[in-house]
Formats: structure tokens, sequence, C-alpha cells
């Protein structure tokens, strides 16, 4: 089965595979951080290890981000050039704002790439590990969201979602499918 997904949105495309963030050579990567911006586990580990202590100089002179906002910093090390900093929400009884907060975390995001000019990023599936939210509920609301920004806005050509395990893979296999995109 194929480990990789296109879909075309107007003039940009947005490309679902299996992988690492760390990897990816998109010109800037989202990190799923937490709002003290002072690192942690998952993703937001793996991207700091990867990426060098420039990253963490520059989160500490931002000094912090609230759940649904986005900040920017240098890749370090990475091959992306820029890191996108946003926090999803923590799930709680998925009636607490959690779905309008990962909208806003996709949505800042994809407005802050915008700002700097920035024409391909990657995300990883932000709040589904340690902060517990629902994959398949999660992939619907990033998808949509993407979908959406790259119908209304031109300047970004290309958006990557990055899934670390095969099976959050599938799971947004199925959702696309339901969607009507596959
Ligand atoms: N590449 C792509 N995806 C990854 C990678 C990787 N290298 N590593 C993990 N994932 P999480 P959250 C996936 O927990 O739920 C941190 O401690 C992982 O399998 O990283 O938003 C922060 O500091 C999962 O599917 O982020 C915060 O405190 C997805 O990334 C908190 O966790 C998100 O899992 C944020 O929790």
């Amino acid at each position: 089965m194929s480990d990789k997904i296109e879909i075309d949105v107007k003039s940009a495309k947005i490309v679902i595979e299996q992988g690492d963030i760390t990897k990816q050579a998109t010109e800037a990567i989202v990190n799923a951080a937490n709002s003290s911006l002072r690192g942690g586990g998952g993703v937001d580990g793996a991207i700091h290890r990867t990426g060098g202590p420039k990253i963490m100089e520059e989160c500490r002179k931002i000094g912090g981000c609230p759940a649904g906002e986005a900040v920017i910093t240098t890749g370090g090390n990475l091959k992306a050039k820029y890191v996108i900093h946003t926090v999803g929400p923590i799930w709680r009884s998925g009636k607490a704002g959690e779905e309008e907060i990962l909208t806003r975390a996709y949505q800042n995001s994809l407005a802050l790439a915008q700002k700097k000019g920035i024409r391909s990023l990657s995300f990883p599936s932000i709040s589904t590990g340690a902060y517990g939210y629902p994959l398949r509920e999660a992939s619907k609301v990033a998808i949509n969201t993407i979908s959406a920004y790259l119908k209304s806005h031109r300047k970004i050509e290309k958006v990557v979602v990055v899934l670390f395990s095969d099976n959050d893979f599938q799971v947004y296999q199925e959702t696309l499918k339901e969607m009507g995109l596959i």
C-alpha cells in the first residue's frame, strides 16, 4: 500500500505521508509545543534534539505561546529553515473548546507561514500524542482547516502532514476516503 497521498487544492497540494518530521525538507516544519515553549517529549523533543540549541535560545526570548497561537524560530540544524511552534488543546471532554483551539493552531501556523513568505511547510498530528485528542476527530480538523486555508490563500504551494506511525497514516487515509478526497 502507498505511504504517500497527494491531494490538489486549487494551485496548491496537500501531501499526507508516514515519516519523521525532523527529516522534512519543506521550508518550515511545525512543532506541537506547549505554552511554555521550554521543550518536552514527542515531536517537540525530537525537533529540539535534531535542530540543536539555537531553537531553544529563540524560544526563551519569545517566552511562551498560548494554546491556538503560533510563533516562529530558526530551524537550527534541521533541513527546514524555520520551525513554527504552535500549541494544541489538551483533550478533556471534547466540550471545552478543543476543536476550535485545534482549528486555530492549524490556521495560525499557516497564517504565520504565509506572512513570512514560506511556500512549503510540514505539520505533525497536533495534540494527538501527549495531549490526548482522538486521532480520527483531529484528522478531520487538520484536513478541513488546511484545505480551507489553501482554497482562500494563494502563496503557500505545499503542505505536508507527516504521520509518525503506520496506524496514524491509516486513520488519515480513512478520513480522506470519508471526506471523498481520495
Ligand atoms: N515526526 C512526526 N510526528 C511525530 C514525531 C516525529 N519525529 N514524534 C512524535 N510524533 P506529541 P501533542 C507524533 O505528544 O499531543 C510534548 O511534550 C506523535 O506520534 O508530540 O500536541 C510537548 O512539549 C503524535 O502522533 O504532541 C507538549 O507538552 C503527534 O506527533 C505536548 O507533548 C503529536 O504528539 C504536546 O502534545
